[in-house]
């Protein structure tokens, strides 16, 4: 059911009031100042259909009634009727007459800078004991924080706040010392872990899907939905260089549902919601020595060859495909569809090359890869259905589909562990985790730390000995478990830690995790 629809049926089941005000009014006089004129965000995040669509009516309407703890959001129960708040929380949910718009000029004019990156000192300030290799950051959605911590000692070193809904995993410099994080209202954040402050912050768009970092550390691409762009930022300070309008070859917009770093390409690529391509942006330096006439801007006309450099290259597709997993050496992309439709797309020669027999909603970009008797793996779980599918990359055919408790959001390993970790948080089983043994694949163990509560999401200490689990919960905890032993050694209160990331383990690309 659509927002606005469900938010109707919420509101009728609001007590009868007086008459309600205009809502367009009561937006001027109460919620303008903080949420800022056509609801594109201010001090206080946007509130357009595309930045509401992941909340529930209900909290919506309790967000305005009764505020939001540890923000400025203050409860209107005293000064708007109940009718009011319904009528409110409606409109809200409704597109604006005025389409909103963001232009290179917005995004320039966003930029805060808080350091300056030529002055930062080149060493750790915490103490010299602590890894700045092991460390971890973890997103908690429950209020909006991230906290860094100590991967040896399992001691925060700084929780902080951060913009409002981080989706995505944050992204590393090459060196591990920087963190790129992406707001779902268009946020971009560098976040120094040396001296734990944040450098510099833009807003690229209305509605962001991520970010990815380039493999020399020079350049950020930020995929934007709303409106429907990539945004290139230099990755020191965040300034921005390019504005990337998304259209395919018949002029028709493209949301950008994920942008990935293909390190050993040197190049970005770019999945799409809305159009049957992929794209591909190189940043090497090289590039229009290697690509000559290669690259085609569908904007500028069919056959019109833009610079190999920083440009889209654009490869059809036979449908729209739009959750990516790429092969060790980002020589091929596992794509697949909506409807759990994949294919293999060998990205040089820019065709498809196998079918997968995939069904029910793969979800690959949480998968891993590992090597077993010579062969290698990959696996994913799926998004509605309770197994994890095992395909053998050397012949692109499922090696296995596993059983577990039901449909699992994300996967993880290390290569020091034999063992991977899927959870089971789309079904009633979400309070269990499945471990699958890699040699066999066979789930060996099922674990339950939290009864009742969210377990997912699983991230390895920098040496695979320890699994750190999320109970998403608001409040929940992070869970440090002994990876051999599945005893645990650990647990720290956090506001639902819907993910955390292991400093090492993403900058040395490991195979257990997500890049
Ligand atoms: Fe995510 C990563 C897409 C809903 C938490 N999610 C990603 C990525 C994509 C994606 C493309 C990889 C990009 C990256 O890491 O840079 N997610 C989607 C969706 O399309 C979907 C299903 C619907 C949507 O509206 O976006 C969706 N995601 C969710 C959630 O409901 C989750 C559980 C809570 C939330 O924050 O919204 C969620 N997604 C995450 C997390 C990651 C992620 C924690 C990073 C995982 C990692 O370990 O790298």
């Amino acid at each position: 059911m659509k927002l606005a629809s469900l938010l109707l049926a919420a509101i009728a089941s609001l007590p009868l009031a007086a008459t309600a005000a205009n809502p367009a009014d009561l937006y001027q006089q109460h919620c303008l100042s903080c949420h800022g004129a056509q609801r594109m965000g201010a001090m206080a995040p946007a509130l357009l259909p595309q930045s509401l669509e992941r909340i529930k009516p209900a909290e919506v309407l309790a967000v305005i009634r009764d505020g939001r703890a540890a923000t400025q959001m203050a409860g209107f129960a005293g000064k708007l009727s109940d009718a009011d708040i319904g009528e409110l929380a409606a409109w809200l949910a409704t597109p604006p007459a005025t389409p909103p718009r963001w232009r290179e000029a917005d995004t320039a004019a966003s930029r805060i800078q808080y350091l300056d990156p030529a002055k930062l000192p080149p060493r750790p300030g915490f103490a010299a004991n602590v890894d700045p290799h092991n460390l971890f950051v973890v997103v908690e959605a429950g209020d909006h924080h991230v906290t860094v911590l100590d991967g040896d000692r399992f001691t925060p070193l700084t929780r902080f706040k951060s913009r409002f809904a981080l989706h995505g995993g944050p992204k590393f410099s090459p060196d591990g010392r920087f963190v790129y994080f992406a707001s779902r209202d268009g946020w971009v954040t560098q976040y120094d872990l040396y001296t734990l402050q944040p450098v510099a912050e833009i807003r690229v768009g209305l509605n962001t899907r991520n970010v990815a970092v380039s493999g020399d550390g020079r350049w950020v691409l930020a995929g934007n939905t709303l409106p429907e762009t990539l945004v290139l930022l230099d990755a020191n300070g965040l300034k921005p260089v390019k504005t990337i309008a998304v259209k395919d070859r018949a002029g028709r917009a493209s949301r950008v549902s994920a942008v990935y770093d293909a390190a050993p390409r040197q190049s970005f690529v770019v999945a799409l919601k809305d159009a049957a391509e992929l794209w591909e942006i190189s940043y090497n330096p090289q590039a229009d020595k290697i690509y000559p006439g290669l690259v085609h801007d569908y904007q500028m006309g069919e056959g019109l060859a833009l610079p190999g450099f920083l440009n889209p290259r654009v490869t059809p597709l036979s449908m729209v495909l739009d959750d990516f997993f790429f092969d060790s050496g980002y020589r091929h992309v596992m794509a697949a569809s909506r409807d759990g439709q994949a294919q293999v797309i060998n990205l040089d020669a820019r065709s498809k090359v196998a079918t997968l027999p995939l069904d029910g909603m793969p979800h690959l970009g949480s998968g891993i890869t590992f090597e077993q008797d010579g062969h290698h793996y990959m696996a994913t779980p799926n998004l509605k259905g309770g197994r994890v599918t095992v395909i053998d990359m050397d012949r692109w055919q499922v090696a296995a589909n596993i059983a577990t408790p039901g449909p699992g959001f994300f996967l993880r390993s290390h290569e020091n562990t034999p063992y991977a970790w899927v959870d089971a948080m789309m079904s009633p089983r979400r309070d269990t985790l499945s471990i699958i043994d890699k040699r066999t694949l066979q789930v060996v163990r099922q674990l339950t730390l939290r009864p009742g509560k969210t377990n997912a999401h699983v991230e390895f200490t920098r040496d695979g000995r320890y699994a750190l689990v999320s109970i998403m919960e608001t409040p929940g905890e992070l869970v440090v478990v002994d990876a051999a032993t599945f005893r645990e050694v650990a647990a720290l209160p956090m506001m639902k830690p819907i993910g955390k990331y292991n400093v090492y383990n993403k900058v040395t690309r490991s195979e257990g995790t997500s890049h």
